[in-house]
């Protein structure tokens, strides 16, 4: 059965429809209620988080392939805002009294420079704008940027939480990046954050070595990018290295036919010219070259200099005109990179991350509340606890044993946590199992020297871990008889 065909999805609104009208008023009905609400929604809900000025709102737009997402360094996000197609372009706001205002768009579409309200007041913003495509195969979040010392109210914090899946976006991943995504963990899908759910994102790859040529350091960039994710094995699937403002550039067509011209003049500098042209920025401006300065300055602030190198290098391999400078811009960004992981990862399984998303929701009401004994509550809770147990769900176990994992709670080896990351972030049977180019008895064995793996190691966990090990080996089980099928 395809995993994204929505089977968790209506089976849970099933349940939810049939008990809603027999729950007592309170936290338990109003938890079915908002999951009704949430599954009426067909999108998945994508969030896009990270510290302040990471590039958060510049990666949305590129996903976009538009600029809806307030990016200047001045106009930094201040509230979470969703983003979907309408006829109309207009800005939806929602308050905490639950009510809605409309207000205008800027010009261009997007997030006005200031809102006539108490940004206290809000929860977050509905970016509406017609623009085809927004909002087909996901719903884009964009978060105000965390920082160790701001953090974020509990209203944004709760509109992130309505999000099925985050891209967790790093400029440099150190020791703060890494209490910033902590903080996101618990607040997304509930406390189910993890390697199954998380994609990672290097942004800004152009400020990294800025010293060598831009293939050399995206040769870097993805050298820091698979260090950090063998770091974070466990909270963060991979990590992907994306060059932010070279794919808004090449996705939302700012760069012009005046721009294309005005490379193609400066690819014909001798080599000498361009070493100085590249050397830093006021030779950039200042170099006596055929194209006007004004254009120049333009080409810096859209593309800076690293963009302008790939753009000429572009040009060397034969590129001519806007749209074919953009293409070779988009290929080298990392952003259709982003965008393979995104349908494979998240979009590919949306029917279990909605669903986990809502039982996880179910969950926290049916522990915050008494014992369900009978009637409706208890229908409930049987209801919940059956569907966990469906294999398709089977990844967001995983995802609770990866979070185990990386809070310091579930102690393994090397080979374990790398089995782990393996079944939480391969898409194949081969990858899952960490030999992507294996025939089937190969899978079969490998599968089998990992069942017996965990098995072994087992029987030394402490109790509370035995739960955690056990999914797991009823995962590799389920993928060894999956392989056995195929004999
Ligand atoms: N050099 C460089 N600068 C970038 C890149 N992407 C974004 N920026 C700049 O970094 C600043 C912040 O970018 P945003 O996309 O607004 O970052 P953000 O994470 O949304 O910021 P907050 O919403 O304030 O947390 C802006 O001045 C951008 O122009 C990039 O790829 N390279
Ligand atoms: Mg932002």
């Amino acid at each position: 059965m395809n995993p994204g065909d929505g089977r968790l999805c209506e089976r849970l609104q099933d349940v939810c429809t049939g008990v809603a009208p027999r729950l007592p008023d309170g936290g338990l009905r109003d938890a079915v209620e908002a999951s009704l609400r949430r599954l009426a929604d067909p999108k998945l809900r994508i969030a896009v988080g990270g510290r302040l000025n990471a590039g958060k709102s510049t990666l949305v737009n590129a996903l976009l392939g538009t600029r809806l997402a307030p990016t200047d360094a001045t106009e930094c996000t201040l509230l979470a805002a969703w983003f979907r197609y309408h006829h109309r372009s207009q800005v939806a706001v929602h308050f905490i009294d639950g009510s809605t205002e409309y207000v205008a768009a800027r010009p261009g579409g997007g997030v006005p420079a200031s809102l006539p309200f108490d940004h206290h007041s809000v929860t977050h913003l509905t970016v509406q704008a017609p623009v085809a495509g927004i909002d087909d195969e996901y719903l884009l979040i964009d978060t105000p940027g965390r920082d160790a010392l701001s953090g974020l109210d509990d209203y944004s914090m709760g509109a992130i939480r309505e999000a099925d899946g985050l891209i967790f976006v790093m400029h440099d991943p150190g020791e703060v990046e890494l209490r910033a995504l902590e903080e996101f963990r618990g607040a997304v899908a509930g406390a189910r954050l993890s390697a199954g759910n998380v994609l990672g994102v290097l942004s800004r790859i152009d400020t990294i070595a800025d010293h060598l040529a831009p293939a050399l350091r995206r040769a870097e960039a993805g050298a820091i990018a698979a260090r950090t994710s063998a770091r974070l094995r466990g909270l963060v699937s991979t990590i992907v290295p994306v060059a932010n403002r070279l794919a808004q550039a090449a996705r939302c067509a700012t760069v012009t036919e005046a721009h294309a011209a005005a490379v193609v003049e400066l690819a014909a500098a001798d080599p000498a010219g361009r070493r100085r042209l590249f050397f830093d920025d006021d030779m950039f401006l200042d170099a006596s070259v055929g194209v006007a300065r004004p254009v120049r300055a333009e080409l810096l602030s859209l593309l800076g200099r690293y963009g302008i190198e790939e753009a000429v290098a572009a040009v060397d391999a034969g590129a001519r005109g806007a749209t074919a400078i953009r293409a070779a811009l988009l290929a080298v960004s990392g952003l259709p990179e982003l965008q393979t992981l995104i349908s494979e990862r998240f979009v590919r399984n949306a029917d279990a991350l909605r669903a986990d998303g809502v039982l996880a929701l179910l969950e926290r009401a049916l522990a915050a509340g008494p014992p369900p004994t009978g009637g409706a509550p208890r229908e409930l809770a049987d209801a919940v606890h059956r569907l966990r147990r469906d294999p398709a769900l089977r990844a967001a176990q995983l995802a609770e044993v990866a979070t185990a994992y990386a809070a310091g709670d579930l102690p393994l080896d090397d080979d374990m946590a790398l089995d782990l990351h393996h079944l939480l972030t391969g898409v194949t049977v081969a990858q899952r199992l960490g030999l992507p180019d294996a025939d089937a008895d190969a899978l079969r064995a490998e599968a089998d020297r990992r069942i017996t793996r965990w098995q072994t190691a087992e029987s030394e966990l402490p109790r509370r871990s035995k739960r955690l090990a056990r999914t797991v080996i009823e995962v590799l089980n389920q993928l060894w008889f999956g392989l056995e099928g195929t004999r």
